[in-house]
């Protein structure tokens, strides 16, 4: 079992260099990843963009562009549609988003005929540490899916236990969150969380132990959960945490960041090859770090 960032790094150097599509390349933080992860035999990369910027960050970097191939796009658009492009193709095995919106990069892998859909939701997922915490805590969805009714929340789930699948976690526990541990009917995430540990428990959601509503402190500690008196499979040691909404999910994300200080890896899941998508402002180790998750992801 993969049980910190540490390890998913390292992980990620056994595997295969993947070539990743990066749109709208010219961004330092994003260059340092693909940089270092090229350098730890990580990853190769094909740089779409504005040429001029990206030359001029990557001699900031010492980063020697002989070593990839440019592709001049300055127009962020047609930036993103043509990264996206070069996977769909097959020219590129991963597309990573770079300094443009999220909005841009999901639209582009969503585009009907040149994008990466294969008839799957797609969602995001986001990786991390908890100090004081066994193992890698999965947080879903804080970027993509805004609204997700309780079949989409299916879906977000079973993606995010292939993130679980490649940390090597069996049956993950599944925290459906909401504000409190009690069903509500005026607060409709406890609704839906009720329904989805009702449907693992009778098999309609399967390899997984899903509980809720449990309130975050419920989900990620015992001794909250016992002070309680919540007696469950997850509270505690929740493996994946699910959001209500994207508000909730990525305001966690970013305050993990930045209250917590911590490292998060993030890629988009359910597309036909991996979407390295981190948050503009996310430093460049959470950059590489999200490679390391989509490489170590890659099925054999
Ligand atoms: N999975 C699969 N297909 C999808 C999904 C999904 N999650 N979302 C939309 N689609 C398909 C729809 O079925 C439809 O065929 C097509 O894509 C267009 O769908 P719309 O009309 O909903 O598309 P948009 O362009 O209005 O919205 C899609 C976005 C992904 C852009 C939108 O959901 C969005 O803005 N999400 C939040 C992104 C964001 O701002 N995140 C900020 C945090 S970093």
């Amino acid at each position: 079992m993969i049980k910190d960032l540490d390890e998913l790094l390292e992980r990620a150097k056994q595997k295969e260099a993947k070539k990743i599509a990066v749109a709208v390349a010219q961004d330092d933080d994003v260059l340092a990843a693909i940089k270092a992860a090229k350098e730890a035999g990580i990853a190769d990369a094909v740089l779409v963009g504005d040429e001029d910027k990206i030359t001029s960050i990557a001699k900031d970097l010492a980063m020697d562009l002989s070593d990839y191939e440019v592709i001049h796009e300055p127009n962020e658009k047609l930036a993103a549609k043509k990264a996206v492009e070069l996977v769909s193709s097959g020219k590129a095995g991963a597309v990573m988003k770079g300094l443009l919106g999220t909005a841009g990069i999901l639209r582009a892998v969503l585009d009907k005929e040149k994008g990466l859909r294969k008839g799957k939701l797609l969602s995001h997922a986001a990786v991390a540490k908890i100090p004081g915490r066994e193992g890698l805590v999965v947080l879903t969805d804080p970027a993509m899916n805004i609204a997700p009714d309780l079949m989409q929340k299916v879906e977000i789930i079973k993606n995010a236990m292939e993130v679980t699948a490649a940390l090597g976690i069996e049956k993950p526990k599944v925290a459906a969150l909401a504000a409190i541990e009690k069903v509500n009917p005026d607060m409709p995430a406890t609704m839906d969380a009720a329904v989805l540990a009702k449907m693992a428990d009778r098999g309609q959601i399967k390899n997984a132990i899903i509980d809720g509503p449990l309130a975050l402190d419920n989900a990620i500690s015992l001794e909250a959960a016992n002070d309680k008196g919540i007696k469950s499979a997850v509270a505690g040691v929740a493996d994946i945490l699910l959001a209500p909404d994207i508000e909730v999910g990525n305001v966690l994300y970013k305050s993990l960041v930045y209250f917590a200080g911590l490292d998060i890896a993030g890629v988009l899941l359910g597309a036909k090859a991996p979407v390295i998508l981190t948050s503009r402002a996310d430093t460049a180790r959470t950059k590489l770090l999200s490679i390391a998750l989509a490489t170590v992801m890659e099925k054999e």
